[in-house]
């Protein structure tokens, strides 16, 4: 494969931008590789600069549930970026994908938008905070709630991937509020809890984990989260940014039945623009500025763009069998994956949540953070590699998601799995 004009590109890069990437794991520093530049996109598939084309499962992360490009979202962005790209005041299209999201997402009455997941997950907490007067935040190991200093601690994703479980930048003063527990242990939580009474402001999870790859909940632990966070005054937030619109139409909090009091969104609600958003309990957001005194704001937030972006994708979204649709294909490619490691004999944990998806390089069952670590990274890398030889982009790294989209046709699921085949055959 002739990857020379992105080889050339990434040493290009390294001379303006930090790492010659905007975001760590795009760097592909994990599966010791350099990355590929990207020049467009349509349906499954990207293209890179020197032509190669992929099918895709990154998906931008997460938003292109519909593929890339899809001709009903591209056609109004480009009329709405004739009518205006900003105002910074208020508009039509901000109410109508407002309504859009408290109708489909059960815990959410009132929403604000913002640009991304971690201004959303930021801006909750600190709301949270407001609300209930307590300081401290409840996350769990491995999970990633974007990069805001109190959430970067033991968190998934890029900061799993480098092994830096901790940012330097991050004031102890300001970890110090931020407790930890094991992800799908309910006793973990109790715990810090009983040694923290009436000082934890609110739980904070993702209620399908997707940065340490692909970890569903366990029987009861959110029902178990949310019971302990009624007894106890504490805010559950659900971090949907992954699993919103994407899991099912409203989110895992439809998926498994348990509604918390706040919630943040992003990616498909943008439909790949830059959205994300914080919602929740009217008595909770009413306390956000300026109905209330809990500050937050934004020059983009609600950009018109955005907005238009993101009600295109909702409206597809609400076709007639759209989830079962993608049920299928994505059970399809998951166990098409399982059984090619299987019967090449090579042990793999295949997790899988509707269309988020994830081969754990291990023997064991993954379902917190030290079972995702115990994987083995190396033969991750190689699996990705040779992957990535067969025209298959993965997510550079064992912590990270895949996405199936409602544009991978048979054709292509039946070309991963054979590429899945060989590779496995090789390792
Ligand atoms: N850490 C992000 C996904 N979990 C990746 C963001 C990006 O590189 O675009």
């Amino acid at each position: 494969m002739n990857l020379t004009t992105s080889a050339s590109l990434f040493r290009e890069a390294q001379r303006f931008i930090p790492g010659g990437v905007n975001s760590p794991v795009r760097a592909f520093k994990s599966v010791g590789a350099d990355p590929v530049f990207i020049r467009k996109a349509a349906g499954p598939t990207i293209t890179d600069a020197d032509g190669n084309s992929y099918i895709d499962y990154v998906g931008s992360w997460g938003p292109m549930i519909l593929g890339h490009c899809h001709p009903q979202v591209v056609s109004a962005v480009q009329k709405a970026v004739e009518t205006g790209s900003s105002f910074g005041a208020p508009t039509e299209l901000e109410i109508t994908l407002a309504e859009m999201v408290v109708q489909a997402v059960p815990s959410i009455e009132m929403v604000r938008m913002v640009c991304s997941g971690t201004e959303a997950t930021m801006s909750a907490i600190r709301l949270a905070r407001g609300y209930t007067g307590r300081d401290k935040i409840l996350k769990f190991s491995g999970c990633y709630h974007g990069h805001a200093d109190s959430l970067l601690v033991k968190a998934g994703s890029g900061a799993a991937t480098f092994g830096v479980p901790d940012s330097p930048g991050v004031p102890a003063d300001f970890a110090k509020h931020t407790l930890t527990a094991e992800y799908n242990s309910l006793e973990s939580v109790k715990a810090l809890i009983q040694q923290n009474p009436g000082q934890i402001a609110c739980i904070i999870v993702e209620p399908v984990a997707g940065n340490m790859g692909t970890v569903p909940p366990a029987e009861g632990f959110l029902q178990g989260l949310r019971a302990i966070c009624s007894n106890e005054g504490i805010v559950l937030i659900f971090d949907e940014v992954m699993s919103g619109f994407r899991v099912a139409y409203g989110g895992a909090q439809e998926l498994y039945g348990v509604t918390p009091d706040m919630t943040t969104l992003g990616k498909i609600i943008g439909g790949g623009l830059p959205v994300g958003a914080f919602g929740g309990k009217k008595e909770i957001m009413q306390m956000l500025s300026p109905a209330g005194g809990v500050y937050q704001a934004g020059t983009l937030s609600g950009n018109p763009l955005a907005m238009t972006a993101g009600i295109e994708t909702l409206k597809l979204l609400q076709q007639e069998g759209f989830y079962a649709k993608l049920e299928e294909k994505s059970a399809y490619l998951a166990t098409g994956i399982a059984q090619a490691a299987h019967d090449a004999g090579y042990p793999i944990f295949s997790t899988r949540v509707g269309s988020m998806f994830c081969a754990f390089f291990t023997k064991g069952e993954v379902k917190d953070w030290n079972t995702a670590a115990a994987c083995d990274t190396k033969m991750f890398a190689k699996y990705f590699l040779l992957m990535l030889e067969e025209g298959i982009y993965l997510a550079p790294s064992q912590f990270e998601t895949a996405f199936v989209s409602i544009s991978h046709t048979e054709k292509e699921l039946d070309k991963t799995i054979s590429a899945a085949r060989k590779a496995f055959k090789a390792l």
